[in-house]
């Protein structure tokens, strides 16, 4: 980035601090990743500067040649990864993909049924301030207290009762596989619509460690910047019958001009997402969070469901002692990032809750197999057993960068690569 060192060192240098925050410590945000070298060359294109209203072959602008070919490769090959009838790759966002579905299916004032935020569930299934709870009016399932997984029989319940006309299943802080099946049984008895929001586990279901929601869900939405490793940005994917309304549901319902250098990285990102590696990469992330959930409880924590299915585990704090607040920070202090989540049935509050969530994607990206999330595991325990000890921060931070070095991010990965040297 010389020019833009030259030119604008303040953008430069939050770009470069952002670098390095990268490349030095652990993430363990369950939602984030390392996008490869490849998606990152695409997303900074020229193709940044071509406005493309319409879909390949019907745009409302001339020369749009060449970004429909590479928006026709990312619709082909999101179809295939997933065995879709259908693709929009146009959503800029998780948010606004779900949001073309509910314009796509619903009229507002409709009734619908989705996982509660503080269950583990998404902003947009329904959250009062989001629009999905403004403009339609959702009632919440949740997990049963015992287990702490989904109460499928209460959703029935709940459906049965309540009619809505579209089902949504998926969540944003839960440890377990999904039984998608079950909620289409309940869709079609009642006669709504199911959508699923696969964005936490679209990365496993493409890497064939989770249930594929797309043969029995009339819509599936994604982002494409979480366990799939793409670009940040959404799609939707839907049966033939819906098609129609779900493109225009997008635009002219949501969006102007899509963006055409991120719908590139998306394409090569499906096209990542085909290679057999992979599955490898998507066996090793759940792999991954099961010794983390081990190991987290060997050392005394308690885990929300008692461990994982998939990519994260939900932790609850108040079993240490601690909240999620005072944990998150402490983790950042020693470069270990996470956040901070309600857990179901929390007593605390959003801001200062009782969870932490973490997830293994970005350090399995890294190269990351057990034995490293053990030591990961142990970096995370050495900081929680004395949360305001400065003096160990320090030192685990200091452990920490040495350990990282091992672990390259896909940028240095792919320009050692490119040199020729090995590391
Ligand atoms: N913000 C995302 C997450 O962290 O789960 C969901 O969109």
């Amino acid at each position: 980035m010389d020019l833009l060192r030259e030119l604008d060192p303040e953008v430069y240098e939050a770009i470069t601090a952002e670098e390095h925050r990268q490349r030095d410590d652990l993430e363990l945000i369950a939602s984030e990743n390392y996008t490869s070298a490849a998606v990152m060359e695409a997303v900074g294109s020229v193709l940044t500067n071509k406005y493309a209203e319409g879909l390949p072959g019907k745009r409302y602008y001339g020369g749009c040649q060449f970004v429909d070919r590479a928006e026709q490769l990312a619709i082909d090959r999101v179809k295939q990864l997933f065995g879709a009838e259908h693709a929009n790759v146009q959503p800029h966002s998780g948010a606004s993909a779900n949001q073309a579905v509910y314009f796509a299916a619903l009229e507002i004032g409709d009734p619908v049924l989705a996982m509660d935020l503080a269950q583990g569930g998404h902003l947009t299934h329904g959250m009062k301030l989001n629009y999905s709870g403004r403009w339609f009016p959702t009632v919440g399932y949740g997990v049963d207290p015992k287990t702490e997984r989904i109460d499928y029989d209460r959703m029935t319940t709940l459906a049965r009762e309540h009619k809505p006309k579209l089902i949504l299943a998926g969540a944003s802080a839960y440890p377990r596989a999904i039984d998608f099946n079950r909620f289409a049984e309940v869709a079609r008895e009642v006669g709504a619509t199911f959508f699923v929001d696969m964005a936490h586990i679209a990365g496993l279901v493409a890497g064939g460690e989770h249930e594929n929601p797309v043969p029995v869900a009339d819509f599936v939405s994604t982002t494409t910047h979480k366990t799939l490793r793409g670009p940040r940005g959404g799609v939707v994917l839907c049966r033939k019958d819906w098609a129609k309304k779900l493109d225009s549901g997008v635009f002219p319902g949501l969006q102007g001009g899509p963006l055409m250098h991120v719908i590139a990285g998306k394409a090569v990102c499906f096209g990542e997402a085909l290679r057999p590696e992979f599955k490898d990469y998507a066996r090793q992330v759940v792999a991954n969070a099961k010794v983390l959930a081990e190991e987290l409880t060997r050392a005394g924590f308690r885990l929300v469901s008692g461990g994982t299915d998939n990519h994260l585990v939900l932790i609850d704090m108040t079993s240490k002692g601690l909240t999620g607040k005072i944990a998150e920070s402490a983790l950042g202090r020693a470069g270990i990032t996470v956040n901070k989540n309600l857990i179901p049935f929390d007593a605390r509050k959003p801001m200062d809750p009782s969870g932490i969530r973490m997830g293994t994607p970005a350090l399995t990206t890294r190269g990351m197999r057990e034995d490293a999330i053990r030591q990961v595991a142990a970096f995370i325990v050495e900081v929680l057993e004395a949360p305001d000890d400065a003096a160990r921060a320090e030192r685990v931070r200091d452990a920490i960068r040495e350990f990282a070095r091992d672990y390259p991010v896909p940028a240095d990965a792919a320009s050692v690569a490119a040199s020729g040297r090995t590391r």
